[in-house]
């Protein structure tokens, strides 16, 4: 048994970084919705590089790129075809990289590193900065890049540190990359045997590269793309001046959400979101930390009401095991964003800290005390903390932990 066919040869026109199940189930599932409305030259191809670990794009290339996303809902199972990866990279393969981003074909970059991939250390804005600098001296014209990380302005942070790797070469970049801000949106855990499993017996395909997601899929874009782009607006994706309150609105709600369960619910013993969530005692606090977090977003009530009533549907999705070990991963920059910027801007702003805020930054604590870390930088704060008194741990959080997640 093989994994789907190609059928569609889509011309190489955008390249991602960070090829993992969230690119297979959002950018470039929206790219495919996107191809099979354009005409077969109009399609976009994507060249797709992996962090660092090779396995992702070698199973991929063994099924030249192409294959299913099934979407689960609490009713059912639904699976479709992707082809718009016509190339699947190692992340070490630098030559390929280079060669790559200095394509004049080439128009957009995508990026999913996690919030980590930020960081200087990680490698990732060294690596965007020689491609992009290798790019300006190739003369091959502007480029997107398109950051889809849970990161507040992620686009213009993109664009901050890949300056700074950039050096003196910086000022080339300006010429050449827009970068654009966005907010992404669809709840994709991690791959399981069970999963693959599933596809199997949906489509009697054997399809390593197969990932499971929920239905629901939301793009919301700020930016110029000098050189064009797949129609993503045909298919649902919104363009807008100001991804701000979509921003806030993701991080401050959803993510923040998650976060407050996975440590919550982790110390109950629970294993996923939906399990979590089920829970009568934190349903009723995540419901009372979105009401204390929606006042920082800027949206309408109306809006958000409904936005927030597709949310508990989406955290209620029986069928979706979103791991709470995944969400713990990498915590202290997730607290960080999602928790504690919140809470300073209501500090800022005169009022005070709200009993469920501060309740989603404890157990946060607790769980780094109580519970083995998932990670080293969660291991590394959680040794900081719990050295700390205990009665000293929320306010030192709340006043020092940097928006890179370590204590200052
Ligand atoms: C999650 C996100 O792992 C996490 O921290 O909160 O990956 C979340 O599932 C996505 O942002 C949903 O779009």
């Amino acid at each position: 048994m093989t994994g789907p066919a190609r059928t569609q040869h889509p011309p190489l026109r955008a390249a991602h970084l960070g090829l993992g199940a969230f690119h297979r189930a959002h950018q470039a599932w929206y790219t495919q919705q996107a191809n099979e409305r354009a005409t077969a030259d109009d399609g976009w191809g994507i060249a797709a590089f992996t962090g660092r670990a090779p396995e992702a794009a070698e199973l991929l290339s063994r099924n030249d790129g192409v294959y299913t996303v099934l979407e689960r809902s609490a009713e059912g199972d639904r699976a479709t075809t992707v082809q718009s990866i016509v190339r699947a990279v190692p992340g070490s393969d630098e030559r390929a990289w280079l060669d790559t981003l200095t394509d004049p074909r080439v128009a957009v970059l995508t990026v999913t590193v996690t919030e980590a991939g930020y960081s200087a250390g990680s490698g990732v804005p060294r690596r965007i900065a020689d491609g992009l600098v290798a790019r300006a001296r190739a003369g091959a014209g502007p480029i997107a890049v398109v950051s889809c990380d849970n990161l507040p302005q992620n686009g213009r942070a993109l664009r901050d540190v890949v300056r700074k790797a950039a050096g003196p070469q910086a000022v080339r970049l300006s010429d050449i990359a827009s970068f654009v801000d966005t907010v992404v949106d669809r709840i994709t855990p991690a791959v399981t045997p069970a999963d693959i499993d599933a596809v199997r017996k949906l489509t009697g395909l054997d399809d390593p590269s197969a990932v499971v997601t929920e239905p629901f899929a939301e793009w919301i874009l700020a930016g110029e793309f000098p050189g064009g782009s797949p129609d993503w607006a045909q298919v649902g994706a919104r363009f807008v001046a100001d991804v701000g309150p979509y921003e806030a609105r993701k991080l401050y709600l959803l993510n923040a959400g998650h976060t407050f369960l996975a440590a919550a619910g982790r110390l109950r013993g629970y294993d996923t979101i939906a399990e979590a969530f089920g829970d009568a005692d934190l349903r009723a606090d995540t419901e009372a930390l979105w009401a204390a977090q929606r006042t920082a977003v800027d949206l309408p009530v109306a809006e958000l009401d409904g936005w927030l009533d597709d949310l508990r549907l989406r955290f209620s999705n029986p069928r979706i095991a979103h791991r709470l070990d995944q969400i713990r991963r990498d915590s202290p920059i997730k607290v960080a964003l999602r928790l504690v910027a919140p809470l300073r801007r209501r500090r800022e702003a005169g009022d005070a800290a709200d009993d469920a805020q501060l309740h989603a930054v404890e157990s946060w604590i607790r769980s780094l005390v109580e519970l083995d870390p998932t990670d080293p930088a969660t291991a590394l704060i959680a040794r900081t903390i719990s050295a700390l008194p205990a009665a000293d741990r929320a306010r030192t959080v709340i006043d020092h932990l940097t928006p890179e997640g370590t204590l200052a």
